[in-house]
């Protein structure tokens, strides 16, 4: 499995240029991709997450804060679920709404996972990750159960310091609908359903690489 996120994630490094500004995305595939870069490419790289801008620096990467740029060059992040029309289910690492902006302000956002996070629809194997705010944060719950999911509230604050969420949908329902309706609810700062921002994803399989492209 470790082989396949690693080749997965070099393809995708090799899409990166001398003075490209990087989103580093969060999770263990695209940790192979953050390595390989800071000892192949000299970048500036925007982190997800904590976790990924401790692993950047060690690796030697020279890092940027978001406020300073509008846009991002390419973005390369991991996936829990991708469906065939590229659409993704994130946040199982808590770092969903950084992982959204960073990917929302990139030109090119690309996907590294393992064959494994392929479904024909989302949902199918992994909840979909919620950040809710703190403040009457039941309430919020109560709110996405009404959706038609099971809501458990998962033990780690995001980095934001928001409460984390999984809601466990059935895979039946127009993933856009489900999207926009969660989004509507008030306290909900943001989910991990990233519908239509992919460009390329590169799945590591036993085969070999396959790149899938919108
Ligand atoms: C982090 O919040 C997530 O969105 C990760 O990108 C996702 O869970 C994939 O992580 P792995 O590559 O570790 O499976």
């Amino acid at each position: 499995m470790e082989e396949l996120k690693r080749s997965a994630a070099e393809k995708a490094v090799e899409l990166i240029e001398n003075g490209m500004v990087v989103g580093l995305g969060t999770g263990s595939t695209v940790s192979y991709a953050i390595k390989l870069i800071g000892k192949t490419r000299k970048v500036t790289g925007v982190p997800t997450s904590v976790e990924t801008e401790k692993l950047a620096k060690k690796c030697g990467i020279r890092l940027g804060s978001i406020e300073d740029f509008d846009v991002i060059d390419i973005d390369i992040d991991g996936a829990d679920e991708i469906d065939g029309s590229l659409n993704l289910s994130k946040g199982l690492g808590g770092a969903l709404y950084r992982e959204k902006v960073v990917a929302l302000m990139s030109k090119t956002f690309v996907v590294v996972a393992d064959e494994s996070k392929l479904v024909e629809k989302l949902c199918e194997k992994a909840p979909v990750s919620v950040e809710l705010l703190p403040f009457g944060y039941r309430r919020t719950m109560r709110e996405l159960e009404s959706l038609g999911c099971r809501c458990v509230l998962r033990e780690k604050r995001s980095d934001n310091g928001n409460m984390l969420v999984s809601c466990y949908f059935e895979p039946l329902q127009s993933i856009e609908d489900l999207a926009k309706e969660i989004k509507s609810i008030t306290g909900v700062v943001e989910h991990g359903l990233f519908i239509g921002m992919a460009s390329k994803c590169f799945i590591g399989g036993r085969r070999g690489v396959i790149t899938l492209e919108r």
